[in-house]
């Protein structure tokens, strides 16, 4: 697999590990896993005791168990409604916030600065508790060599409709110019908008959408809501998709707002809304393996069912309780945790975590910062296995503290 082809998180990720890999390499040893390696800092000591068999990649050992909370340290106040972020390899971090700004946040692994001008603004249709607006963005695995950020939008139609739109724009000189359009008219509405866009570890670029309110474009693939789209970075549909000249990689969603690559498989997971009606019809957040050109079955089923037309959900919130699950990340870092499927939730103001074996069954499951930071809506893991959570308490749902919204730094152990 071609570096450059990888996701921006697991792209850096793996160049430290495989900076630590090479330097131990003339001992023929694999790296010790309880190193941790940032990106940028001095190469590791040789010192490393070599195992007797040398590893080409490090095996997963997530622990079945809880991680430790290690520390949580504010890193950026006064954001409104972050919704995406990504690490540029010069630092910079790039975040959205819903209104319609990305905004750049200086880095050095320690402390950060919000820099006061937006990068770019794009006209992006918001209004009191909905759901639409900036949502994901995502940079170039070339980012170094093009500059390219991709941002995915809604904005106001004909009429009184709403639609979305990924653009692509081009960093210069420290600000976005060159906007482009590369997928245009995903129906909008209030609700269910997905969002969500990153590049897979095949060096394509995902996209998220929601049904947009109306329910049966989930089953119809002559539409692009309700589905996980998969495209060329340049906007064109690749030859191996599972629909002729569509963009469709799996369909049968309700809201898709997380997506996160297996750092050992490849395996790709996402994130859904479930129903928000009253019981039995209720709830019944989802977790779901894709698989190209899947069935995930809204609205016919929600949740666990015995209809075999469907791919059933890794695991669900139930009937009963709602996380309104968000942006995910798979911890790829090397130590106890690599392998672990994080999640942010809105509703559920918690940071989920689940531990699946080899066959992707859930062997552990875990909430994390519960109660203490209030609705959360992405998870990023650094090159350093720290992560940054973005909360999002400042969109009419939830209760704003003075500092939000924030950026969190969170230690895990
Ligand atoms: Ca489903």
């Amino acid at each position: 697999m071609a570096l450059t082809t990888l996701a921006r998180g697991s792209c850096l990720t793996t160049l430290a590990i495989l900076a630590l890999t090479a330097c131990v390499a003339p001992g023929g040893g694999a790296p010790e896993r309880t190193t941790a390696v940032i990106a940028g800092s001095p190469a590791p000591s040789p010192t490393a005791t070599p195992s007797p068999t040398p590893s080409p990649s490090p095996t997963p050992s997530p622990r079945i168990g809880p991680a430790v909370v290690q520390d949580v340290k504010a890193l950026v106040s006064g954001l409104v409604v972050p919704w995406a972020i990504d690490l540029a390899p010069d630092g910079r971090l790039f975040v959205t916030e819903r209104p319609g700004r990305v905004r750049i946040v200086r880095f050095d692994g320690a402390t950060a600065t919000l820099q006061p001008e937006p990068w770019a603004t794009v006209p992006a249709r918001v209004s009191p508790n909905t759901e639409r607006g900036l949502l994901g963005l995502a940079l170039d695995p070339q980012f170094a060599k093009n500059g390219f950020v991709y941002l995915y939008y809604s904005y106001r139609g004909p009429g009184t409709s709403t639609l979305n739109r990924l653009v692509r724009m081009r960093d210069e000189n420290g600000a976005g110019v060159d906007e482009t359009i590369l997928l245009d008219d995903v129906a909008g509405s209030e609700q269910h908008d997905g969002g969500r866009v990153k590049f897979g570890p095949d060096g394509k670029l995902y996209v998220t959408t929601g049904d947009g309110e109306v329910q049966q474009r989930a089953q119809d693939t002559s539409n692009y809501n309700g589905k996980v789209l998969r495209l060329n970075p340049d906007g064109t549909i690749p030859s191996d998709n599972p629909f002729p000249n569509s963009a469709i990689w799996s369909y049968g969603h309700r809201n898709v707002q997380g997506i996160a690559w297996q750092p050992d498989t490849g395996a790709l997971y996402e994130t859904e809304h479930g129903p928000s009606g009253i019981f039995p019809a209720c709830c019944n957040d989802e977790v779901n393996r894709i698989v190209r050109g899947g069935n995930y079955g809204w609205p016919i089923v929600a949740g666990e069912s015995n209809d075999t037309r469907f791919r059933p959900p890794v695991v669900t919130s139930g009937r009963v309780e709602t996380w309104a699950p968000s942006g995910a990340t798979f911890l790829a870092h090397v130590g106890p945790l690599r392998g672990s499927f994080v999640f942010a939730t809105l509703r559920g103001v918690h940071l989920h975590r689940i531990v699946l074996d080899a066959e992707g069954r859930v062997v552990f499951e875990e909430r994390l910062l519960e109660n203490q930071f209030g609705r959360l809506r992405d998870v990023f893991e650094l090159p350093s296995g720290q992560l940054l959570v973005l909360t999002s308490n400042r969109d009419e749902r939830g209760r704003p503290a003075t500092a939000d919204d924030r950026i969190l730094l969170v230690t895990l152990g």
